[in-house]
């Protein structure tokens, strides 16, 4: 298998780290999306990282690549009704990278392009889901998980483009739970690299 990937996609970063701790046999390409490099229109005709290689097939995205390749033996997403709960905090993982690389993009623009509005309220989401992740740290688990593997991704990622946030501050339980993550060789090993 194949994976089309980018050193910085914290999206990338999850399946990477999944590859890792479950030793799955994967080779990584590295692409750059933004450069829409013909390799990666071919995997996936949205253009967006990480897409994996099946011998001619392709499947995207990271969701739906995770429990791929957690499927493929002894899965972390347990059967029946749990799985909806992992299937859950998992989306609220990526659902806040994608508030923090929706942030991001509006502050690339040119300034006098700047909506305010729309970057607020990305601000405002990922708040309160680092406050709902504080109210519920205890029941998180650790150490990964189908749902942790997003969220910790999460966290990274907003380490990576949203430092000035303090969120550590603002989540000081969630900070702590996230140190066992920091220690873990595979979080260290997808280190973004720009
Ligand atoms: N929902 C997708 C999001 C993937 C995504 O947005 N990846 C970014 C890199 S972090 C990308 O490839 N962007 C290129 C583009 O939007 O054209 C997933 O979970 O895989």
């Amino acid at each position: 298998m194949k994976l089309l990937i980018s050193k910085t996609s914290p999206y990338s970063r999850k399946v990477r780290i999944l590859v890792r701790e479950k030793g799955v046999d994967v080779t990584e390409i590295e692409t750059l999306p933004f450069d829409d490099e013909d390799v990666l229109h071919k995997a996936n005709p949205l253009g967006k990282v990480p897409a994996l290689l099946v011998g001619e097939r392709a499947i995207y995205d990271s969701p739906v690549i995770c429990e791929y390749l957690d499927g493929l033996d002894k899965p972390w997403l347990p059967a029946g009704q749990a799985a909806w709960r992992q299937k859950t905090l998992h989306a609220l993982g990526d659902g806040i990278i994608d508030a923090v690389l929706t942030f991001r993009m509006e502050r690339i623009r040119p300034q006098e392009q700047w909506w305010d509005f729309w970057a607020m309220r990305q601000e405002n989401t990922t708040g309160r889901a680092l406050l709902h992740l504080e109210n519920i740290v205890d029941e998180l688990g650790e150490p990964w998980g189908y749902g942790n593997l997003a969220v910790a991704c999460a966290l990274g990622y907003i380490d990576l483009r949203a430092a000035d946030m303090q969120w550590r501050t603002h989540a000081p339980k969630l900070a702590k739970w996230f140190e066992s993550f920091e220690a873990r060789k595979s979080y260290q090993d997808t280190a973004p690299q720009e």
